[in-house]
């Protein structure tokens, strides 16, 4: 089954001091007391600290697109740290960022030919609000100030996102962020869509509570919704069928900026270049990062609207016309590993690839359907979730000891509450799916 053997080492873990390392989004108590370390990768693969080569069911965390330690993109970076390492990029530029820009453009969907660079996908986020809110400005109508989202969205973790996002823990603690903001329902709804493949048929009225807010708030309040047109990392929830076209509509109909967050379905994970090509429903910006680089180099992006841009370029020329910006915007190492990612996207047809594999992989997942726990099966693309019933009193803990089950066979996993989330990068094998099923099926069997 490893048809490409990881790279990597076998690393004596028990003298490594993990005290001062303060991990994101973990258990540090937890996972000190019993670490998982990587220590290599190659392809579909990681190597574990002892030594084992665990299948990447989840292409890292959604980047690892075209699969680890790619040659190409390997050897773009090696040059490009050695050609050029840092250019500023206020005021100044290089090269290699302008044509990652228009290649960018290109694959675009619409006029979305406009490309701002930032380095991950929390920035990307803020940095789409901020337009936003500045262009509604810009052009006199300032009062535009209310962002809407989702609950159960996900937008990374600076104030914008968190604010915008709907998740619960990730705002709480947090004092109260962003106050001009207001969420859309989610709509997940298992009574009526649980185990359809592919887009539930069910639920595209969940767009209409956007007329409801605009009918609250006023339209001339609001600058902008946004919303991930798959939901991922809350449980790959699945846009019924409709849902997004309205929501453009609503949009249209009022003159909100649609915002369309791709950090995860943008490069392929639906098997289109982006979700927006794969809904038919071009937005008003994109916001990417993750398989920009294939996750070799932190690197994020906004896609905007040509005519979006040409409203900030109404001043006087020798002036400033958008006062954001990162110290590594459009790094030059980033820059080289993202036009290397999209020469091998483009090579190899991942995309076209991913579109023709979905169907298997809709198969494979759905065969799970009748093991033990399982309450749902969703697909789209090669994105999966299976989601278990919880344990009576203790939410989350079946899930978090499928992960541990799973990555002792071999395989990584995600989990986020009660669901097991997959995302194999796009060079995956039919014999590799199946391996991931065979897997997940004993893990379910053996869970308590
Ligand atoms: N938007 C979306 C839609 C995301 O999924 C971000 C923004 C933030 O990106 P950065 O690069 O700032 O982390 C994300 C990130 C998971 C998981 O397990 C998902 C993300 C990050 C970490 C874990 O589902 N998505």
């Amino acid at each position: 089954m490893t048809r490409d053997m990881p790279n990597g080492v076998t690393e004596r873990i028990d003298d490594l001091d993990m005290d001062a390392f303060w991990m994101p989004f973990t258990a540090n108590r937890k996972f000190k007391e019993s670490p998982r370390l990587l220590t290599g990768a190659k392809g579909m693969y990681y190597t574990s600290h002892d030594g084992r080569a665990v299948l990447d069911a989840t292409s890292g965390l959604w980047c690892v697109n075209a699969g680890h330690a790619r040659p190409r993109i390997v050897e773009a970076i090696r040059e490009q740290a050695m050609t050029l390492d840092y250019a500023p990029g206020f005021q100044i530029g290089h090269p290699m960022a302008f044509r990652l820009a228009n290649r960018l453009g290109d694959m675009a969907p619409g006029s979305l030919r406009k490309v701002f660079f930032t380095n991950s996908g929390s920035e990307s986020v803020d940095t789409a609000l901020k337009i936003a809110l500045a262009y509604h400005r810009i052009r006199g109508e300032g009062a535009r100030q209310k962002l809407i989202g989702r609950e159960r969205g996900y937008h990374g973790v600076g104030f914008g996102g968190i604010s915008v996002g709907g998740i619960p823990n990730n705002r709480k603690f947090f004092g109260s962020a962003l106050a001009n903001v207001d969420h859309l329902p989610h709509t997940h709804d298992l009574e009526h869509n649980a185990f359809s493949r592919g887009q539930p048929e069910w639920g595209a009225h969940f767009a209409d509570a956007l007329e409801s807010l605009v009918a609250l708030h006023d339209a001339s309040s609001i600058a902008a919704v946004v919303v991930e047109p798959m939901a991922g990392s809350t449980g790959v929830l699945l846009p019924p069928v409709g849902y997004l076209k309205r929501l453009r509509e609503i949009c249209d109909r009022h003159g909100l900026l649609l915002i369309f967050d791709e950090v995860i379905t943008g490069f392929g994970r639906l098997g289109a270049g982006f979700a927006a090509q794969y809904f038919d429903v071009v937005p008003d910006m994109i916001t990417l990062a993750k398989g920009l680089t294939n996750g070799a180099v932190p690197m994020g992006a906004v896609l905007v609207r040509n005519d979006i841009y040409d409203a900030f370029m109404t001043g006087p020329e020798s002036s400033i016309e958008l006062f954001h910006g990162y110290t590594y915007s459009g790094h030059p190492l980033a820059s080289a590993a993202a036009n290397a990612t999209l020469d091998v996207y483009e090579e190899e047809g991942l995309f076209a690839r991913a579109a023709e594999l979905a169907p298997y992989w809709e198969d494979a997942l759905h065969s799970l359907r009748g093991q033990p726990h399982v309450i749902d099966i969703r697909n789209l693309g090669l994105v999966g979730a299976i989601e278990l019933e919880p344990i009576s009193g203790k939410p989350s803990e079946r899930a978090s000891e499928a992960f541990r089950r799973a990555f002792d066979a071999g395989v990584l996993i995600r989990t986020t509450g009660d669901i097991i989330a997959l995302s194999p990068p796009l060079i995956v094998e039919k014999e590799e799916i199946d391996s991931i099923i065979e897997t997940l099926g004993q893990v379910l069997r053996d869970v308590a």
